[in-house]
């Protein structure tokens, strides 16, 4: 049975306060920090279930907000190989978060024992870390009072990144099987990177110094340590590293602000020189973004879209190269926001498939390849190498000596990429590696394709809950009539598009219009929020 009396003593000192509704979105729970101590405490107890459910794999909790504000912080589960929380249990999680007294509470927790048919015999094992954020220390001490009150074992993997935690939760549930994924420990994590990137630079020469902005976030640390790793092979210089300077976390900075803003951080001007490539992580290290200035001092941005490009190109290449193309597919998966000039440049060269927004959708549509390539334009994604494709890269007997080292890159790959979640820093170096071998400058990759201006504006309306898609968010179904106004609209702009989506995180609607030209990209997306609104 539920230890009830445990739960009872340590739920009572963490009272859900009245009037407010919480929901495990997206994203987890997130919102105002302040107001986040009771959802801690019963996210701790609800990891616990979700391991003894899983026969005491170890399961992932990450307090984090991300590149919201600093005043803000949340909460999300990772399951046991590294990946979200699978969708049944956020619904779990909600209810859990909403019960209003602590007797609520147990009434929840014994029915989800008993409709997920919970083992309570079963050990329960959790490993959590928090990002830089003040109101981080607090919340890990009341998810630890659910961990505890549960009579769950639990690991502190301390102030670290995101993936760093998903990747923890992998190399720990992996531990001494064949799919080992690495030491579980942070030095198991740049160790693995490390090496990897080493091996697949070696024969390059060593790249000039890449600016790193770490949005004053827990990336900064994490960097410093990566560091000391990758030696003298990529120099790295950090900007934004002030983690306990109040207020300045992803303050007009990180890879969120440059995205939105498509402008460098005010705090690089004068640190990064033109031609120079800079980079931005955001608050938990996540989300990535590249860009360089011109010898005008113009800004440009390499987002997802231009990552996805570059990498998919080199991926394509070496399975190619290696003579393994008839057995390992390789194919990318985008979103409704990816540049239409990224899905003609990809869709030349591999397979594009277009999924709803959300890491979940576009990480679950790449694990149906061999080799699935995801990113979206905001800087997340990854490669997954499937779990046979790994077996052939491993057994696999090239002819050549092209082949051999073709081989020996897609390898090196496979260990340099974190196949959990996006990372920033993996995929960074992942970016470096591409960047060392085709010896590309910021402005040679920013060529392969040019972006079709665009637009993305926000409509607040009543109920955004009228609006529903189809088709990968590409389509209207609802409210009934809209769509066809819209394409009305798009047929009237040279290579226009438009697409309306709810948002999934804020209480709007979002109008993204693409045509050939900045101005036209504009008039479209503010003429198809006229008509939304
Ligand atoms: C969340 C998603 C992100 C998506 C964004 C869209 C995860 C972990 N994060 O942050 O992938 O791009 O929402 O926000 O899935 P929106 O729905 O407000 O446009
Ligand atoms: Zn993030």
């Amino acid at each position: 049975a539920l230890p009830v009396d445990s739960i009872r003593a340590l739920s009572d000192l963490h009272p859900k306060p009245s009037n407010l509704k919480f929901q495990y979105g997206t994203a987890g729970f997130r919102t105002v920090a302040h107001v986040l101590d009771s959802v801690l405490f019963r996210v701790g107890v609800l990891a616990a279930l979700r391991s003894k459910k899983l026969d005491g794999k170890t399961i992932g909790v990450m307090v984090t907000a991300s590149h919201n504000p600093e005043q803000d912080n949340g909460v999300k589960l990772v399951d046991p190989r590294g990946e979200m929380l699978e969708a049944s249990w956020e619904i779990h999680a909600t209810a859990l978060s909403n019960a209003q007294t602590t007797d609520e509470f147990i009434g929840e927790l014994e029915k989800l024992v008993q409709t997920s048919k919970i083992d309570l015999s079963k050990p329960a094992r959790v490993v959590y870390a928090r990002d830089t954020r003040p109101s981080g220390a607090a919340l890990v001490s009341s998810l630890e009072d659910g961990i505890k009150a549960i009579g769950a074992e639990g690991r502190n993997a301390g102030v670290t990144t995101t993936p760093v935690l998903h990747y923890l939760v992998r190399a720990i549930n992996t531990k001494g099987t064949k799919e080992s994924y690495g030491e579980d420990s942070e030095e198991g994590y740049f160790l693995k990177l490390s090496t990897a990137f080493k091996k697949l630079v070696s024969t390059r020469q060593t790249p000039s110094a890449l600016v790193i902005d770490c949005a004053n976030g827990v990336g900064a640390p994490i960097a410093e340590r990566l560091i000391e790793y990758l030696g003298n092979s990529l120099p790295l210089v950090l900007e934004n590293a002030s983690i306990t300077t109040p207020g300045a976390l992803n303050n007009s900075c990180g890879a969120d602000y440059v995205k939105t803003t498509q402008k460098l951080p005010p705090s690089l001007a004068g640190r990064l020189q033109p031609g120079q490539r800079g980079c931005s992580l955001d608050g938990d290290a996540d989300r990535l973004m590249y860009f360089y200035l011109d010898e005008r001092n113009q800004f440009h941005m390499l987002d997802g879209d231009k990552i996805a490009a570059l990498v998919s190109a080199f991926i394509v290449e070496l399975v190619k190269t290696s003579g393994l193309d008839s057995q390992i597919k390789v194919g990318v998966v985008q979103t409704a926001y990816a540049n239409g000039a990224s899905t003609k440049y990809l869709s030349e060269r591999l397979p594009v498939k277009c999924v709803p927004t959300g890491v979940k959708h576009l990480h679950h549509a790449a694990e149906h390849y061999n080799i699935g390539i995801y990113f979206e334009a905001n800087g997340h994604g990854t490669v997954l190498f499937s779990q046979p494709t790994q077996d052939v890269l491993q057994s696999y007997e090239p002819s050549t000596p092209a082949q051999s080292t073709a081989l020996e890159h897609l390898r090196n790959l496979n260990q340099l990429i974190n196949q959990t979640v996006g990372d920033a820093l993996s995929d960074m170096l992942l970016v470096e590696v591409v960047l060392a071998h085709k010896a590309y400058s910021g402005a040679e990759w920013d060529s392969l394709y040019v972006d079709l201006p665009n637009r993305l504006v926000k409509v607040v309306v009543a109920d955004r809950n009228q609006v529903k898609t189809e088709d990968a968010e590409r389509r209207l179904v609802s409210p009934v009539g809209l769509q066809e106004k819209i394409n009305d609209l798009v047929r009237r702009y040279d290579g226009g598009r438009s697409f309306v989506r709810p948002s999934g995180t804020e209480d709007v609607v979002r109008v993204y219009a693409e045509a050939s030209n900045k101005a036209q990209s504009d008039e479209l997306a503010f003429r198809v929020a006229g008509l939304v609104y």
